[in-house]
């Protein structure tokens, strides 16, 4: 079944969105696999973010990502990497739909509180990235008929 990475930025954390977020997930009917509350170290954040380390706003990036603890989880379930996009938003919130998570709690691209994998190959990177320790199964099949 596919699996998606997606983490509760800082700035979600702080204004205290990680319940809301969850829920919109678990309401639509995906799993959580993985949820662990970390704070990031700089390296780490370089690493997530290496496509992007010639971008002028890079270093604004990884000072923003390791500001406080960042919330970390693996989502699974049908077309997850795409519909959790979609649950998210554009990344720039002044364009992201109303309904969508950065649509309706975001203003600015720097703090856009939430980061959803963006294809199927990047989310198995980032699940080996962000949880090297791996991830614990339970039994998910008894209820795959949910959605
Ligand atoms: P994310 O990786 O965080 O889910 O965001 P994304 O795929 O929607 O967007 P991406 O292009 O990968 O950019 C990663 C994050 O960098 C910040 N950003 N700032 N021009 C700017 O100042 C700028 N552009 C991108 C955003 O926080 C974006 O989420």
């Amino acid at each position: 079944m596919e699996q998606t990475y997606i983490m509760i930025k800082p700035d979600g954390v702080q204004r205290g969105l990680v319940g809301e977020i969850i829920g919109r997930f678990e309401r639509r009917g995906f799993i959580l696999k993985g949820m662990k509350l970390l704070t990031v170290d700089k390296s780490l954040a370089e690493k997530h973010y290496a496509d992007l380390s010639t971008k002028p706003f890079f270093q604004k990036l990884v000072n923003y990502i390791v500001s406080g603890p960042v919330v970390a989880m693996v989502w699974e379930g049908k077309n997850v990497v795409t519909t959790g996009r979609k649950l998210i938003g554009a990344t720039n919130p002044c364009e992201s739909a109303p309904g969508t998570i950065r649509g309706d709690f975001a203003i600015d691209m720097g703090r856009n509180v939430i980061h959803g994998s963006d294809a199927v190959e990047s989310a198995k990177k980032e699940i080996a990235l962000w949880f090297p320790e791996g991830i614990a199964e339970w039994q998910s099949c008894i209820r795959s008929w949910v959605y």
